[in-house]
């Protein structure tokens, strides 16, 4: 049977029945159509730069949460390459940022409806391997965005920038405003978010340099992307640590909400906070001198490669092996190790440029 064909009897057999028992089922027959290669799930066969890129192709876009503004750029993004592709676009997801279970379901809610890729923002590293790799084996291409699974669960990751920039450059431009001396602490997005812990590691090897020795990190906080829980958890910062000289803030939720509660307190302006914000959230924060300098790439770029990256997959320009390349726009990407695809450099927002920016 050709692969199309069984993927539409699967699909049928899906919606007919329990979708876990008929994945599985379907699963092991297509088996030889996708071998794990390397780290990442690269599919076997070669990738062929030349080949034209498909049309009518649906992807799913599945992010850590859909009612998150910095969701909502980065999907614009992607249903806008998709559109200009001549691909359809659709969104599922869940609207809390600790809902992996949810996660899981909109993956298998994908799978059954037979999309030709999806694009996902993993709320945790490991959940949705079950449920991608059943994915992979009915032919869907994976590709994941902005928080990543295990290099395995997926054909390709489509890095925001390097994980190592984003974590040292945050440590760097804080202990520049608090002059290198006091304590500090960070709050986090959920515990288990791929992308927050690897910066958030990088930011722990940062303070290890002997320059900023007399900085003390004495707490990582969790606001589980939700802006009342991110607030609460900025408002105890301060109250168990009455000294501290700074927050670092890598969620655009959590550095909007720290900011809320800074700029309403007696701490405005003397405990620094920088991360990763959106411009326009945080623009207020930056005129009425709450916020010195913060970080971020544009979501809606970060969405478009994602796309553009996913039907690069199922045309079979590329597999998601290192050293393939790909066009997306005007630009050539190469995958790096572990079918890493990086967007580029972060761009620093503060009182001189951020009137620039509009996203
Ligand atoms: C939040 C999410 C997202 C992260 C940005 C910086 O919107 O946690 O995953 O990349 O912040």
């Amino acid at each position: 049977m050709r692969k199309s064909s069984l993927r539409r009897t699967c699909a049928a057999l899906a919606a007919g029945t329990s979708l876990a028992l008929a994945l599985t089922a379907c699963g092991g027959t297509t088996k030889e159509d996708v071998k794990s290669e390397g780290a990442s799930a690269a599919t076997a066969g070669k990738a062929d730069p030349n080949a034209e890129l498909k049309k009518g192709l649906t992807v799913g876009f599945l992010p850590k949460q859909v009612n998150n503004p910095y969701f909502t750029s980065a999907d614009k993004g992607g249903e806008a390459a998709l559109k200009e592709l001549g691909s359809s676009y659709k969104e599922v997801g869940p609207s809390s940022a600790t809902d992996t279970a949810g996660q899981v379901s909109y993956v298998n809610t994908l799978t059954q409806q037979q999309v030709d890729a999806m694009a996902v923002s993993a709320q945790d590293p490991g959940a949705l391997c079950t449920a991608l790799k059943q994915a992979m084996k009915n032919g869907i291409k994976v590709v994941t965005y902005d928080s990543d699974t295990t290099a395995d669960c997926r054909n390709a990751f489509v890095s925001q920038a390097s994980a190592e920039d984003l974590g040292r450059t945050e440590v760097q431009l804080l202990a520049e405003q608090i002059g290198y001396k006091g304590e500090i602490a960070i709050l986090s997005a959920a515990q288990t978010a791929t992308n927050q812990n690897i910066w958030i590691d990088f930011m722990k090897q940062e303070l290890k340099d002997p320059k900023y020795k007399d900085i003390k990190l004495v707490k990582v906080a969790y606001g589980d992307d939700d802006a009342q829980k991110s607030f609460q958890q900025t408002q105890g910062l301060l109250q168990e640590y009455p000294n501290l000289k700074g927050i670092i803030s890598p969620t655009t939720v959590g550095i909007k909400a720290a900011a809320q509660y800074l700029s309403g307190s007696k701490y405005k302006g003397k405990v620094k906070l920088t991360g990763l914000g959106t411009p326009n959230d945080m623009r207020k924060y930056v005129k009425n001198g709450t916020v010195d300098a913060f970080e971020l790439w544009d979501p809606a770029k970060l969405g478009d490669l994602a796309a553009r990256a996913a039907v690069a997959l199922v045309s079979g320009q590329i597999t998601g092996k290192e050293g393939e390349t790909f066009k997306a726009g005007e630009t050539t990407y190469t995958i790096g190790k572990d079918g890493v695809i990086s967007l580029g450099k972060p761009t620093v927002f503060d009182a001189k440029n951020i009137d620039q920016f509009n996203f």
